[in-house]
């Protein structure tokens, strides 16, 4: 059991994420079958399949497994997280949104289909996240099922994702706005579906109160942090890195939290969120090395 925060170096993240990534990626292939009409369901696919870290996936796993979950019967929740995610980024990337036209270096969904195909593999992606849980998930009580699809659902809507979004356009081309709105912005925006991608598998486990506590506190700093991070990299980092275009908040003149802090402050924010994210984990011992491993990975990242 590791005694101090800074023992969890010991655990190979790199193995966890090779042998992990696959399995995922192979979940994902065989969850979206192209039939009639072909177009949408390439659609999907173009963008479900074109890489990125699979990182909310990977939390659900490690959570569930967290708690004593077995990952066969997390999977079908971890990869409709990847397929909530998947769709969310393809209607960030339209022009109604973010006008980006590269995404996990590849053309945007839209730049390939158009918007009318994008805005509907959005959609369809969305649906299917919650048949494929409530349909794929084998072994596991449906009251617990009935309360991940709640989770989920509720990380989803205006209450989360959507609402993050709405506020983060009514700031576009805004200079004042405050670190309270920012975050506001990326709990919504961002963390809320890592914390649910956290909770969800550690739902399926069975988890108690206290896990979610202990578990929803670790989700959103590392959410936090992870959009911290985020904005850093659009600063220091390439297109070619990150499969996007860099500099686009800059360029935009939006605020962000480098722009609030600078990148030195905002880094050690980030850094102090993991920290936090990390105590909330110690009294799981060995089993939560796995998820304290992410909760690093996540200032460490380059892309
Ligand atoms: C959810 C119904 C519904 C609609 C979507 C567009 C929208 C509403 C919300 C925007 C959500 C968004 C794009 C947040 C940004 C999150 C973020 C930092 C994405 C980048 O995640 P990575 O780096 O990407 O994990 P990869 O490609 O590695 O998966």
């Amino acid at each position: 059991m590791p005694q101090t925060l800074t023992e969890t170096v010991a655990f190979n993240l790199d193995k966890y994420l090779r042998d992990l990534k696959p399995e995922v990626e192979a979940a994902l292939d065989a969850s979206i079958a192209v039939i009639y009409p072909e177009k949408i369901y390439e659609s999907m696919r173009y963008s479900l399949m074109a890489g990125g870290k699979r990182l909310r996936p990977i939390l659900c796993l490690a959570a569930c497994e967290l708690l004593g979950g077995d990952r066969i019967s997390a999977m079908p929740t971890a990869c409709a997280m990847e397929m909530v995610h998947t769709m969310s980024l393809i209607h960030d990337d339209l022009p109604a949104m973010d006008n980006d036209d590269y995404r996990r270096g590849k053309l945007t969904n839209h730049k390939v289909y158009g918007d009318d195909i994008a805005i509907l593999a959005g959609d369809a992606l969305l649906a299917y996240a919650f048949e494929f849980i409530a349909g794929q998930t084998k072994g596991v009580p449906a009251e617990r099922i009935l309360k991940v699809i709640a989770h989920l659902g509720h990380a989803v809507a205006a209450t989360g994702l959507v609402g993050g979004q709405v506020v983060d356009l009514e700031c576009e081309g805004k200079p004042d706005v405050t670190a309270e709105t920012l975050t506001f912005i990326h709990i919504h925006k961002t963390a809320a579906l890592l914390e649910s991608c956290v909770i969800c598998g550690a739902l399926l486990a069975g988890a108690n109160d206290t896990d979610i506590k202990r578990l929803s506190t670790y989700a959103n700093n590392i959410g936090l942090a992870f959009q911290i991070i985020d904005d850093i990299l659009d600063i220091t980092a390439t297109s070619e890195q990150l499969g996007k275009t860099a500099g686009k908040d800059l360029a935009a003149h939006k605020v962000t939290y480098p722009s609030l802090w600078g990148i030195e402050t905002s880094q050690q924010k980030a850094e102090d969120l993991v920290a936090q994210a990390k105590a909330q984990l110690i009294s799981y011992g060995d089993a939560a090395l796995p998820l304290m491993a992410l909760a690093d990975y996540i200032t460490a990242r380059k892309n």
